[in-house]
């Protein structure tokens, strides 16, 4: 049965894309969001995140009536709930709670024949606890848990997989995995994707989806870890580090990551303490390339404390703020730790160039960093520490650098 409205619970990263792509193609689409402003700023047509050209296809979509915003649930065929899922305090345990106010939302409207999708990354068992959610607050529908197949309501979990920068692209051309509480939970949620993916839609049970996701970005973590474990020991060893990963990149079986000043986002830096959370006596290597990640940006500070003391009034310029290149997003980002961080040392003047943003956060503007362009910046500094492979970074004048103590983490210099 093809789909006339869906809903799409949680307006962030996430779900303004997908509600924005499904309605792009004809479908009604209500998203919901606890967030006023958010609800409003969409529905004048405009949006409250930055992600290339989602804009255009915002706009589009709410001005033909595909696409509008609520702050209160209302009755549809499908649910895709794309909200938060945090930790709670600092003891990485997943904080699930922004689930259990989406499943509390949209109980009141469920209907038989629905089909409840949780997109939001999660540890192992979250879709059961969902359904379990669902089934409390509506004791008069069957869920999948109880009912299997036969179940008037379908409970599925598939794992978004988009990269920040390429969100509209991704959403339709990754394979998705489809991860049913049965069955026939499974096949609905099939026929939902396939109306915007082009990707292949893989099938397996809820447990497994949950796991998939936290793995793909436990393996690209561990990987990152081995990589700045690299470039400190190849510090220590007087070796170049981005030399020798090319060398050994040149192995048709080997394929090293790329050293940073630490792993931002909210993804890759979150992820792997889910499945820490849940095994912590295993999981001992993605454990570790956690902590290897996390001391990065310690590192690098130690590293430009001890350049700065060469000199006697050292102006240091940091270049970058955002978690990864060509992105404006500064959220858990190692750039933004490592400027602030600085900032208190008091070792000297620090300038901030960051090109994707207008004005330097509240938060570092009141530590008294400066904010500039590239060219003053460098023309004022004594050290340079490259933290973001911006590509304004990157296509810079190398003599710009020279006769400047150079702190490179991304190896453009
Ligand atoms: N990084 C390195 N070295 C590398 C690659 C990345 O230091 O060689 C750093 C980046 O600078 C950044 C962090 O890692 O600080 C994460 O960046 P990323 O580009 O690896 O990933 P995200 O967080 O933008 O998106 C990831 C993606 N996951 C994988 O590639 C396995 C994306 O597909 C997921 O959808 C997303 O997490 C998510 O939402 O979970």
């Amino acid at each position: 049965m093809p789909f006339k409205k869906v809903s799409v619970i949680g307006l962030g990263y996430i779900g303004l894309p997908t509600a924005a792509v499904i309605a792009s193609r004809g479908i009604e689409v209500v998203g919901v969001d606890i967030n006023q402003h958010a609800v409003d700023t969409i529905n004048a047509g405009e949006i409250h995140i930055v992600e290339p050209d989602l804009d255009i296809v915002v706009r589009s979509v709410v001005t033909v009536g595909k696409l509008r915003a609520t702050t209160t649930a209302e009755p549809a065929e499908a649910f895709m709930v794309a909200v938060p899922t945090p930790f709670k305090g600092d003891d990485h345990s997943p904080d699930l709670s922004y689930i259990e106010a989406a499943a509390k939302t949209i109980a009141p409207v469920l209907e038989k024949g629905n089909l409840v999708i949780l997109e939001s990354t999660s540890p192992v068992g979250a879709t059961e606890k969902m359904a379990g959610w669902l089934k409390e607050y509506r004791p008069d529908l069957s869920f999948p848990q109880d009912k299997g197949d036969s179940a008037d309501i379908k409970v599925a979990h598939c794992p978004e997989r988009v990269l920040p920068g390429y969100v509209l692209q991704e959403l339709v051309t990754n394979d998705r995995v489809i991860g049913g509480m049965s069955k026939a939970c499974s096949d609905r949620a099939v026929e939902l994707y396939k109306t915007f993916v082009k990707g292949e839609c893989i099938i397996t049970g809820a447990r497994t989806a949950e796991m998939a996701k936290l793995t793909e970005n436990s393996f690209r973590d561990v990987n990152i870890a081995f990589a700045n474990e690299l470039s400190v020991i190849c510090d220590k060893l007087k070796i170049n580090v981005w030399e020798l990963i090319k060398l050994a990149n040149r192995h048709p079986r080997v394929d090293v990551l790329n050293p940073g000043p630490g792993v931002g986002g909210h993804c890759i830096a979150v992820d792997p303490w889910f499945i820490v959370n849940s095994c912590p006596d295993e999981a001992r290597l993605i454990e570790q390339a956690r902590l290897t990640n996390d001391a990065k940006p310690h590192y690098v500070i130690e590293q430009i404390t001890k350049a700065a003391d060469e000199f006697k009034r050292p102006v240091i310029a940091c270049l970058g703020l955002a978690f990864k290149a060509d992105i404006d997003d500064l959220r858990e980002s190692p750039a933004l730790q490592i400027v602030s961080d600085l900032a208190d040392k008091n070792i000297g003047e620090i300038i901030a160039v960051e090109p994707n943003i207008d004005a330097l956060p509240k938060k570092l503007a009141d530590k008294g960093i400066a904010f500039a362009s590239l060219e003053s910046a460098l023309d004022k500094a004594n050290v340079v520490v490259v933290l973001v492979d911006h590509q304004e970074f990157k296509s810079a004048d190398r003599s710009q650098f020279a006769a400047k103590v150079v702190i490179d983490t991304r190896g453009i210099v």
